[in-house]
């Protein structure tokens, strides 16, 4: 089975808030370890994500453990860029075995094509964040960033990565026009299933001959998606009765909605 999850943020919130998501993360991965092939990771794992040459980010020390046992057990993990941890270099590759996609995520199991993508910036609205990104994502940048004291850097951080989050626009975003129109888009050129995120809000929509599926958050929904035996369900941890596979038909249900 293949599991979509995304916007975790860590690094976002009180101690005990992370430890608790950090919890329920967990939680969910020890459910689904013995059956697992694939793991994606559909972006914002990390509210923030940065390596130096010989420095990686200690406060999520206990998230990259899990994900090398996981890995160490054979499923495959899939790690696609958000708009907070975009900056990946080679440790989550070299050191966990994941693969990285910058950019988007291609592949066909079981005669069906998967297409995915966090979708930042996929909104036509988000102008201002695609010139952010754009900025943000330079080597130039990122390597007058490296030369920083780790401790300073990570302050400096808190602040961009806040500054992100209020560019990327919520109208549109909570919306998510932009979102169906480029997944029936992506659905047109033959995928089976598109699956997006970023915008925190989990969806699953059958759109023509293909679904569309919408990862949410673990911020407030604790959502993500499962492909088990050809059929996409999409879940929320803790909450069984709010679970509505792909033969159910649209799904757009709020915590607290019933
Ligand atoms: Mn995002």
């Amino acid at each position: 089975m293949y599991l979509f999850l995304s916007d975790f943020h860590f690094g976002l919130g009180t101690p005990e808030a992370q430890a608790r998501r950090r919890q329920d993360f967990f939680a969910c991965l020890d459910h689904y370890a013995d059956r697992l092939e694939a793991l994606c990771i559909n972006g914002d794992l990390f509210d923030f994500w940065f390596e130096w040459k010989r420095v990686i980010l200690k406060d999520h020390f206990s998230i990259l453990c899990k994900l090398k046992g996981i890995a160490d057990r054979g499923a495959a993990i899939h790690y696609l860029a958000g708009n907070h941890d975009f900056a990946l270099s080679r440790f989550l590759q070299d050191e966990i075995g994941a693969q990285i996609h910058r950019d988007e995520h291609v592949f066909e199991t079981g005669g069906r094509r998967f297409y995915l993508q966090h979708g930042d910036g996929l909104a036509p609205a988000d102008w201002g964040y695609r010139l952010l990104k754009r900025l943000f994502r330079s080597r130039f940048n990122q390597k007058l960033y490296s030369l920083l004291h780790p401790d300073f850097a990570l302050e400096f951080a808190h602040l961009c990565s806040r500054t992100s989050r209020n560019h990327s626009s919520r109208r549109w975003d909570v919306d998510g026009w932009a979102y169906r129109e480029a997944a029936r888009a992506k659905i047109h050129q033959g995928f089976d299933y598109v699956i997006y995120s970023h915008t925190h809000e989990p969806l699953l929509e059958p759109l023509g001959r293909g679904v569309y599926v919408n990862t949410g958050d673990w911020l407030k929904h604790n959502s993500y998606a499962v492909w088990e035996d050809g059929v996409m369900t999409l879940k929320y941890w803790g909450m069984p009765w709010m679970e509505r596979s792909q033969e159910e038909g649209y799904s757009k249900r709020q915590v607290g909605t019933g």
